[in-house]
């Protein structure tokens, strides 16, 4: 079951979070549960419930998550790498119902995920 739409009380600064990038598309801040030494939530601002709810007109967006991550995982150090998770909807293990990429980094990641 998906929770409220915490992140946009974040986007409107309704509540605090650790914001450590914020442009016009997107908004990232540190994961309140961090599951590594670095996780990272990134968010559009523009309000897309789910992955599946993605359209063609979100790829600028969507791309922009992506290089967003990219330069914020360069800033942080993780030079030896890094994962980003996408969950989507109950079986991928969503529970706040506004998309988001998580970064993690900062260790070796185990794989199959959970
Ligand atoms: O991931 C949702 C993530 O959002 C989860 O790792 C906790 C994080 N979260 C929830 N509330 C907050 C606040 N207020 N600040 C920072 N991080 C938060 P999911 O993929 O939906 O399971």
């Amino acid at each position: 079951m998906l929770a409220d739409n915490i992140f946009l009380k974040i986007i409107d600064k309704k509540i605090p979070a650790k914001i450590v990038h914020e442009d016009d598309l997107c908004l990232a801040f540190h994961d309140i549960h961090p599951q590594a030494p670095v996780h990272v939530v990134i968010i559009p601002k523009k309000e897309i419930r789910t992955h599946d709810d993605l359209t063609s007109e979100d790829a600028v967006v969507l791309g922009h998550l992506h290089l967003t991550a990219q330069k914020i995982a360069r800033q942080l150090g993780l030079h030896q790498g890094y994962r980003l998770v996408l969950n989507c909807k109950e079986d991928g293990g969503q529970t706040v119902p506004h998309l988001h990429m998580h970064l993690l980094g900062g260790r070796n990641m185990g794989w199959p995920p959970g």
